[in-house]
């Protein structure tokens, strides 16, 4: 019988949290160290293995940073508003409030149960009036500073969820959440101007130490793109439009125009010949989805009638209207060079436009590769780069174009007709809106009966007239605003929260703000990249602007968890019926080992399939440094006898091993090396504690529960998971033999066991001494050596 690990951990469970263990101290003199983990939704699902995954290396390092010397920081907290919560409440048909309660309750416990090491004084839930008053507090310093405005806009329309929604959370036409169908309809809605914050977010990418391909994700999402925006004249009207064009290179090639459909100067200038065409395509473009125009289907457009003037030869362009060409990307008009560009050329081919090369290179076209140009003026035979620069020179000169630079990203839409939500601090005059006093903030979410959404787009709480009638202080009659912030709102700025959660005056006093940020490692999916990942950053930068803040970056350190895997490799899915419980196997083989497994099953960052054998061999390995302590008849079996040599070696090596691979997150490794250790123990039958209790305490960061009870068993001090963490001696880390490949004349004829302080003179006399060297020589010495203490001995005979 080994130790019986559910009463271990309930009771270890028990004295951290009696004792506040692990609570992180806001006045201290040690170095600070900021352990995030990206708070979950409370869903009525519970906890999943995702969560595990995702929160036990931030607690190893937690743990692991505490016993060094680190005053730690790692808090937990619920993003409890939002669509999820919502949604699972309207399925139920009870209060989003209360099925959020309950779910948070369910949560807390299952992560108690596992021995994560938060401090549980500074939960946050982003729902309550105490923390959503400073969300709405911030909402109210990007308003007035103009960062938060009112437009209206095309945008993505779930009519199952009955709400707007983010483009990042609609992922091929489709809702993120439950995958609806979403379309595109105009809407007045708010939107936070994020393009403001395009140069410094990518820019400031460079300081950051994160995944280098969730950097490069922000980087195509922000999209930069360099280039110019030309003037075209419209034939025979006063009009003129602007093309944005990051190749003003090709200029010479132009054959043709095309502008996006809803551009406004189209319905003007289309000839009367046209114009019923052109109405017809206006509609049929109306209905498509973004998504569905930028997929590379075939090319449709129609021919509006009128020309553009080529603004350097003067000759008559065709304009056309096409919806490959998007309204809110550039002017929303473009310069064709079908020659050079596989969708202009694939729209010539199709409608018969004439195609002209105006660059060398590549066989046919359409060529896109980089050429010197031909046929083009003033600009023949230059290189592209300096043909671009040629260009743009001669463009402002003249007065034709300027150099401009595009940004693909939008501005953050960030209103919701949904119930579940921060109420905007907003008030609705005759005279325009205006931000409530900071001092009736919270705008209380009020309790309603009904608060499902409406088909057509009014937010629930417009039905709620008494709430909606505001009167000012100066007795003016406005409307409050009945939208709701989005879900994204609280998680953008939670852990500037966690640094000081009872603050009632602030939210966050700039002392904790001084001491705590940045976060120095933050846990979390890789699929939060475009979404909370670039909105948190945004706001942190709007704050240091506001002076709120001293860091304008939140996260210095990023690093994402892989996904656990079904037994048969595939993603865990209900309907599949490979959904591994936490929860189950806790009671089977134990929070420490579940712990244990996740970080021994491979690099953190890799997806990795639940192997069930694999939690039965580490529970085994488990038990068996408990039996190093205690006997199967519970008797204590430690001894304090003196390590001999080796294993000493083998202990220090062992710290030095676990220290280095927590430090690199590399969990797995060592954990294989206190494995090594552990089988060494048993092969020389050593149960002392010089040996057990540094063991003990490195296997703590993994395995906490039955570390304290080891420790405690062998008379350690105070708590292990308090404990210093135990220091090896340099002179006894050093690998002092190494094995050595000898070579012959070049190549490879043995190998030698050698001291890494050896001579020349010592390594040669090894190397004769291995037969299979020496029968190459046939009794010849060696005429000269190359030799690399511990790399390489090569021996050259003539
Ligand atoms: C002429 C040209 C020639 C272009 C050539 C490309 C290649 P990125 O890099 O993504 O910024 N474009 C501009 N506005 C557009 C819009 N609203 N909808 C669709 N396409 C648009 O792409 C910039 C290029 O995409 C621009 O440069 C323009 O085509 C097109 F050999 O102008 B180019």
């Amino acid at each position: 019988m080994s130790l019986n690990f559910t009463e271990i951990e309930a009771k270890w469970q028990k004295k951290w949290d009696e004792s506040k263990a692990f609570k992180a101290e806001d006045n201290s003199q040690k170095p600070k160290y900021y352990a995030l983990d990206m708070f979950p939704y409370p869903s009525g699902s519970g906890l999943h293995i995702g969560h595990m995954a995702s929160y036990t290396p931030g607690d190893i390092i937690s743990r692991y940073k505490r016993v060094n010397g680190f005053n730690v920081l790692h808090p937990m907290g619920y993003d409890a508003f939002g669509l999820p919560a919502e949604q699972y409440a309207i399925q139920t048909g009870i209060h989003p409030a209360l099925t959020t309660r309950k779910a948070i309750e369910s949560f807390r416990k299952t992560l108690q149960s596992f021995g994560f090491s938060f401090d549980w004084s500074r939960e946050i839930s982003t729902c309550e009036p105490e923390y959503y008053k400073w969300t709405q507090f911030i909402f109210l310093k990007l308003y007035e500073r103009g960062l938060a405005y009112q437009k209206e806009v095309p945008v993505n329309w779930c009519p199952a969820l009955k709400t707007v929604l983010a483009n990042d959370e609609v992922i091929d036409g489709k809702s993120e959440r439950g995958g609806h169908p979403v379309i595109r309809v105009p809407m007045k809605q708010w939107m936070l101007k994020i393009t403001d914050y395009a140069e410094r977010l990518l820019n400031d990418l460079d300081k950051l130490d994160w995944p280098e391909r969730t950097k490069e994700g922000q980087r195509n999402w922000i999209g930069k793109s360099e280039g110019a925006r030309v003037t075209f004249k419209v034939d025979g009207h006063g009009d003129s439009f602007e093309v944005f064009t990051t190749r003003p290179d090709t200029l010479f090639g132009v054959t043709f125009m095309v502008m996006a459909p809803e551009h406004p100067l189209v319905k003007k200038i289309a000839s009367s010949a046209q114009a019923k065409a052109v109405e017809e395509y206006i509609f049929a473009t109306s209905k498509k989805s973004e998504v569905d125009r930028k997929a590379t289907t075939e090319k449709t457009g129609v021919f509006t009638g009128a020309h553009a003037v080529h603004p350097i030869t003067g000759e008559k362009i065709q304009i056309w209207i096409a919806d490959y060409v998007l309204m809110d990307y550039g002017t929303g008009a473009i310069m064709a060079v079908p020659g050079h560009d596989a969708r202009d050329f694939e729209f010539a081919t199709k409608f018969q436009i004439q195609i002209k090369r105006v660059l060398e290179g590549g066989d046919t076209l359409p060529f896109e590769g980089e050429g010197t140009l031909i046929n083009s003026d003033f600009l023949n035979g230059l290189s592209q780069k300096d043909a671009i620069k040629q260009m743009l020179s001669h463009l402002e000169a003249k007065k034709l174009g300027v150099r401009e630079v595009q940004y693909k990203l939008r501005d953050w839409l960030f209103s919701r007709q949904r119930y579940w939500g921060e109420p905007f601090p907003i008030v609705q005059f005759a005279d325009g809106s205006r931000g409530v006093p900071v001092n009736e903030l919270p705008v209380i979410l009020p309790e309603v009966a009904d608060y499902e959404p409406a088909d057509t787009g009014e937010a629930p709480l417009a039905r709620n007239t008494d709430w909606v009638r505001y009167i000012s202080a100066d007795g003016k009659e406005g409307r409050r605003e009945t939208d709701t912030m989005p879900g994204a709102a609280g998680s953008s700025w939670y852990f500037l929260r966690y640094i000081d959660p009872h603050n009632s005056e602030a939210p966050f006093s700039p002392e904790a703000e001084k001491y705590w940020m940045p976060v120095d490692l933050y846990v979390g999916g890789p699929e939060h990249t475009v979404g909370h990942l670039l909105y948190s950053r945004f706001w942190m930068k709007v704050l240091f602007d506001c002076g709120l803040v001293t860091h304008d970056e939140p996260f210095k350190k990023l690093a994402h968890q892989g996904m656990i895997l079904g037994p048969d490799g595939e993603k865990m899915s209900k309907s599949r019926g490979n959904v591994i419980s936490p929860e189950d196997i806790a009671k089977t083989h134990g929070a420490d080992a579940m712990r244990t497994f996740i970080s021994f099953m491979g690099p953190v960052d890799k997806d990795k399939p639940w192997a069930p054998t694999g939690i039965d061999g580490v529970k085994r390995f488990l038990d068996r440094v408990s039996r190093l302590v205690v006997n199967d008849e519970g008797q204590y079996v430690a001894t304090k006898d003196a390590l001999t040599e080796d294993i000493q070696k083998l202990v220090h090596k062992t710290i030095k091993k676990v220290t280095d691979d927590i430090e690199s997150m590399g969990f797995n490794t060592a954990i294989s090396a206190m494995m090594i250790l552990v089988n060494e123990l048993y092969k020389t039958e050593c149960r002392s504690e010089l040996a057990l209790k540094p063991l003990v305490q490195i296997l703590a960061p993994f395995a906490p529960h039955l570390a304290e009870e080891l420790w405690e068993k062998m008379g350690g001090e105070g708590l292990c998971s308090l404990a210093p963490w135990p220091k090896y001696d340099s002179n006894l880390v050093a690998d002092d033999t190494v094995t050595m490949g000898v070579q012959v004349n070049g190549k490879m004829r043995g190998t030698i066991e050698i001291a890494l302080t050896a001579s020349e003179q010592e390594a040669v006399a090894a190397a004769l001494a291995v037969s299979t060297i020496s029968s190459v020589l046939a009794g010849k010495n060696p005429d000269k050596v190359i030799y690399k203490a511990g790399r390489i001995l090569n021996l050259i005979v003539k």
